[in-house]
């Protein structure tokens, strides 16, 4: 049975579509253009009652919440392809603290600036310029937080590549293109090694050959 992951092209979609690839889980990609309001319609509000992308269908399973989505797809194909979850409870543990500040710290400011600087004008909203200064600064005190955890471990969790880092990649590769905000992570020295680390996965390579971002004209 393959995987229906709904959405593909936007970031939280993305999540859910490296960690698919990570895991080595077959998958096919229903287009969602939430521009369209096709997220809205009562069909898709029958799979994701709040009208958010990604929702998936493994069967006649259904999950949504692309954190929620990653970690069952983890630990139902525990043994197989990358492990992302650790391997102690400590580590678990750590996975888990690190995937509580992305969704909590790290994606609210980034949330913030994508919706007033991206997609603005196709939203038709007036960009709130106090908001995005207020999310950058946010922003730039989590991403020191970072810097100081990335000096003294390789990822985010301890030294291996987990669910934690991965749950990052869609927001950190807006920020870098079309956020234009490639200098929070570039003068950082730790974080810069750790976006090129990440970032440079075969997994996400794909993601970003298969799913371009939504049309922002
Ligand atoms: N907490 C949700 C957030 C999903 C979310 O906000 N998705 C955005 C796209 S990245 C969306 O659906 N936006 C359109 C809308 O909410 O109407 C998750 O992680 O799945």
């Amino acid at each position: 049975m393959v995987v229906k992951v709904y959405g593909p092209n936007y970031a939280s979609p993305k999540r859910v579509i490296v960690c698919l690839i990570e895991k080595g889980v077959d998958f096919e990609v229903v287009s969602i253009d939430v521009f369209k309001g096709e997220n809205k319609i009562p069909d898709y509000l029958q799979l994701q009652p709040f009208g958010h992308v990604p929702v998936i269908q493994d069967g006649d399973y259904t999950l949504f919440e692309s954190r929620a989505i990653m970690r069952y797809y983890a630990e139902k194909y525990r043994s197989q392809g990358t492990e992302l979850l650790g391997k102690t409870v400590e580590e678990k543990g750590q996975v888990e603290q690190w995937l509580e500040v992305e969704a909590h710290e790290f994606s609210p400011p980034v949330h913030d600036l994508v919706i007033h600087i991206m997609f603005s004008s196709k939203l038709g909203i007036t960009a709130d310029q106090k908001l995005i200064q207020e999310s950058e600064e946010k922003l730039h005190k989590v991403l020191d937080i970072y810097e100081e955890r990335l000096s003294k471990s390789k990822y985010l969790a301890g030294d291996f590549f987990s669910l934690a880092d991965l749950s990052h990649l869609p927001f950190l590769q807006y920020l870098m293109d079309p956020l234009g905000k490639e200098r929070m992570i570039r003068d950082r020295k730790h974080l810069s090694a750790w976006w090129d680390d990440i970032s440079n996965r075969p997994s996400w390579k794909k993601v970003l050959q298969h799913c371009p971002p939504p049309n922002l004209s």
